[in-house]
């Protein structure tokens, strides 16, 4: 079922609700394509739900990455409050 079960080339939500909206039917969804949407599609769909899981995997490590360094910005030592701001005296 590398192909999803709508033929886009990938696993994902899509797939999922497509599984969920014709189970025990016809019709998308049937991911081992025997006739019928039921538990073994759902299996299917959920152990090749790889393509998803890397793209949420690889936006959660983006969001955290830049939470880390706004983090670190925001850490920086500020400079006494000197009344200096850089304008001219
Ligand atoms: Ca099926």
């Amino acid at each position: 079922m590398p192909r999803g079960t709508n033929g886009d080339g990938r696993v994902d939500l899509q797939d999922l609700n497509n599984v969920r909206n014709n189970f025990d039917e016809i019709g998308l969804g049937d991911a081992n394509q025997d006739g019928v949407v039921n538990l073994d599609d759902l299996n299917l769909v959920r152990n090749n739900f790889g393509t998803q899981a890397s793209q949420v995997s690889a936006a959660h490590d983006a969001v955290f990455a830049l939470l880390a360094r706004s983090e670190t910005k925001l850490n920086v030592p500020r400079k006494a409050a000197s009344g200096r701001t850089g304008a001219a005296v």
